[in-house]
């Protein structure tokens, strides 16, 4: 394929060249937030830290973690870096317990942000010749609004769907010729199963990219969304806290994804004890942005694990790669005391033929935590032979057991009646929590 970048000179900038520019940036900005936010005076007096103790990057380390609880205490206007008037938009994360945390921008801040969706769509291949078809929500959320920017920044067709009404995205996306599809890869797959029962065989779809992100998927789940639509699908990730999606993406290559290194500077940490680990190690990703006006968040704790690449891609980008985030520390489930991701159930189901619907329930009965899985099986699979079913249910608790290191109950679900989500999927129930 045709190396595309949008911003060639930025991009694949040279690393001693990039390292420079990230540590002007660091100082000004530190400097900056500690001038305009008491909220960080005070942490960093706390700390001990002043502005002219950051010469180096390596100095970074001086200064303190930002946590999402920080983020709630300074709610709202808090650790605005900005003047209100200059700015233009809030969005907010998707947060379902306490308080939401929002975002500002200023037009400077939107213009970062869409031009970092603007080089993930083009990594991906898109170009102005394409017809974007963006089904993350919009609103509040920054699906929508950070794709949608980014088409416009590439100067392609853009289709402003939002998410849901899945009728009406397969009639837009048949008749106005989509080639290019934004949205969560669990609606990707949705979608996929949605035009297959209107008839559609992939061949058929003009769908040619997707660009799926916003909470963790395997490579399994990219294999079937690639078959289902005919596409090459792309990662892409970020966080509302640091601006949206974007903040990293996936080239060519698909094998990490670059982090836009001149606006943000990525640490990965011990998530127990707080120290950096070297490039490698496996732990909770850390966020500093460097240019970011009304929100400009230093160090702030993800809470995503992940993985920093810094081995040289054949794409032509210098910039730092991140593994695809395998969780959260907060989805993390401890069960019986054994660490467990859904994403390590999933990819058991799917690498078994299972689809991706799937729901995991924990709870806790007589002390002691139980693990059940409902999962739904095709069309093709079901069977009224309950030999059949006994049978499959046991190879599937093997194989999760081989991948956890625990038991779980399997329960075989009829096709279709795990509910569909059309935005982030919800794929935990933990009992434990609500007593
Ligand atoms: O989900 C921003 C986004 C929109 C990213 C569209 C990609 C595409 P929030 O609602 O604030 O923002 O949620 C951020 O979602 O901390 C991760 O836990 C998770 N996440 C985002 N992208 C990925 C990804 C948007 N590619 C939280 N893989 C993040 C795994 C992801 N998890």
């Amino acid at each position: 394929m045709k190396k595309r970048y949008f911003l060639p000179d930025v991009e694949c900038i040279d690393r001693e060249e990039l390292a420079r520019m990230q540590t002007e940036k660091l100082k000004k900005q530190v400097r900056h937030v500690y001038e305009a936010v008491p909220f960080y005076r005070r942490k960093m007096d706390d700390a001990g830290v002043v502005p002219d103790d950051i010469r180096t990057l390596g100095d970074i380390v001086k200064l303190p973690f930002l946590s999402k609880a920080d983020l709630r205490d300074a709610y709202p206007f808090g650790l605005l870096g900005a003047p209100l008037a200059d700015c233009v938009r809030i969005q907010s994360t998707s947060g379902t317990t306490g308080k939401r945390v929002v975002a500002f921008y200023t037009q400077k801040d939107i213009d970062l942000w869409e031009e970092c969706c603007a080089r993930a769509l083009t990594a991906a291949g898109v170009s102005r010749e394409d017809v974007i078809q963006v089904s993350y929500g919009y609103g509040l959320f920054t699906g929508g609004a950070g794709l949608h920017g980014g088409a416009h920044k590439v100067g392609a067709l853009t289709l402003p769907m939002s998410s849901g009404n899945t009728e009406r995205q397969i009639n837009f996306m048949m008749d106005l010729g989509a080639t290019v599809l934004c949205c969560t890869p669990s609606y990707a797959a949705y979608l996929g199963e949605a035009l297959r029962e209107h008839g559609y065989e992939p061949e058929d779809i003009p769908l040619k990219a997707g660009i799926f992100g916003a909470e963790p998927w395997s490579e399994t789940m990219r294999r079937e969304i690639e078959q289902a639509l005919g596409i090459k699908a792309y990662d892409i990730y970020g966080l509302t806290e640091i601006s949206g999606p974007g903040v990293a993406f996936e080239c060519a290559e698909q094998n990490g994804m670059h982090l836009c290194c001149d606006h943000f500077l990525a640490e990965v940490i011990d998530p127990d004890s707080g120290r950096v680990l070297p490039p490698g190690e496996r732990g909770e990703l850390v966020l500093t942005c460097l240019d970011k006006e009304a929100f400009p968040l230093l160090r702030y704790r993800t809470r995503d694990i992940t993985v920093l690449d810094p081995s040289p891609c054949p794409c032509g980008r210098t910039h730092l790669r991140m593994r695809r985030p395998m969780g959260r520390t907060d989805d993390m489930l401890i069960i019986r005391g054994v660490n467990v991701f859904p994403s390590q159930i999933e990819t058991v189901l799917l690498e078994m033929g299972y689809p991706p619907h799937y729901r995991i329930v924990v709870d806790r009965v007589n002390h002691t935590d139980t693990l059940d899985v409902d999962v739904e099986m095709t069309a093709g699979m079901f069977s009224d032979r309950i030999k059949d079913l006994t049978e499959r249910e046991a190879a599937l608790t093997r194989a999760l057991r081989d991948m956890l290191g625990i038991t779980a109950k399997v329960h075989l679900v009829a096709p279709k009646s795990v509910e569909r989500s059309e935005g982030k999927a919800v794929r935990v129930i933990d009992r434990r929590k609500l007593v």
